[in-house]
C-alpha cells in the first residue's frame, strides 16, 4: 500500500554519478555548492575536491545523485581517473569571461571519451557566469556551435551567482541524457559492473582464504 511519501530507501533508487569537470576558476564548485546547499560561495577553496549525495526527483522519479565536483587541472589523479571510469554523466564547465576555459572543453571531452572508450557518453556543455554581462567573452552562439561539435550534446547557461540560474536545470539535464542512453549502451554498463562485482567477490574469496 502506497504511503503517498516517495519511496526513498536507497535499495530502490537509481543512482547517478556525475561529475564536474573544467578549468579552475569557472565555478565547478560555486555550481555544485548552489545545487546542493542552495546558497552562493564567493571564495571557495580552489584545491579542494569534494562529492556531494543527494535524493531528488527528476521528472517524476526519485534518484540519488552522487556529484563529484573535481579540482586541480591536466594531470589526472588516480582517484580523479577512477571516478572518472565510473562517472555515469559530466558537466563539462566554461566560464563565459573566459575564453582559455572555452577553448579547453575539447580536451576535456576527449580525455573523458578515452578514459570510458567510447565514441559517445552523456555529458552536457554548461557556460557559467552569465550574469557577468559586462565581462562576457563569449557568446551563446560559440557555446552552442561547441556543443554541435562536440557531438550535438546539450547546451545550458549558467549562473551559480544568485539569483541562480539554470542550476537545478543543469544536473536535471544530465541525468535526463543518462536515461536517454540507447539500451544497448546501458547493458554494456551493466556487463562492466558484472565483472566488476566478480572482481570485488575474489578479493572477498581471497582474503577468507588467505
Ligand atoms: N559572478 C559569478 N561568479 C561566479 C559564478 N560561479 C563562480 N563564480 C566565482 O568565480 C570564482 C571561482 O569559482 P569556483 O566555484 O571556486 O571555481 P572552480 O575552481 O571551477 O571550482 C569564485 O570567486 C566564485 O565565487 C557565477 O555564476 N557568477
Ligand atoms: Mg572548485
Amino acid at each position: 500500500m502506497s504511503s503517498g511519501l516517495p519511496d526513498i530507501s536507497r535499495d530502490n533508487l537509481t543512482t547517478y554519478k556525475l561529475v564536474v569537470v573544467g578549468d579552475g576558476g569557472v565555478g565547478k564548485s560555486a555550481i555544485t555548492i548552489q545545487f546542493f546547499q542552495k546558497m552562493f560561495v564567493a571564495d571557495y577553496d580552489p584545491t579542494i575536491e569534494d562529492s556531494y549525495i543527494q535524493h531528488t526527483e527528476i521528472d517524476g522519479e526519485w534518484c540519488i545523485l552522487d556529484v563529484l565536483d573535481t579540482a586541480g587541472q591536466e594531470e589526472f589523479s588516480a582517484m580523479r581517473e577512477q571516478y572518472m571510469r565510473t562517472g555515469d554523466g559530466f558537466l563539462l564547465v566554461y566560464s563565459v569571461t573566459d575564453k582559455a576555459s572555452y577553448e579547453n572543453m575539447k580536451s576535456f571531452y576527449t580525455q573523458i571519451l578515452r578514459v570510458k572508450d567510447r565514441d559517445s557518453y552523456p555529458m552536457i556543455l554548461v557556460a557559467n557566469k552569465v550574469d557577468l554581462v559586462q565581462q562576457r567573452k563569449v557568446n551563446e552562439e560559440n557555446g552552442k556551435a561547441l556543443a554541435a561539435d562536440l557531438g550535438q550534446i546539450p547546451y545550458i547557461e549558467t549562473s551559480a551567482k544568485d539569483p541562480p540560474q539554470n542550476i537545478d536545470a543543469a544536473f536535471h539535464e544530465v541525468v535526463r541524457v543518462i536515461r536517454k542512453q540507447p539500451v544497448d549502451d546501458r547493458a554494456a554498463k551493466e556487463e562492466d559492473w558484472e565483472v566488476k562485482k566478480c572482481g570485488q567477490l575474489y578479493q572477498v574469496y581471497h582474503h577468507v582464504e588467505s
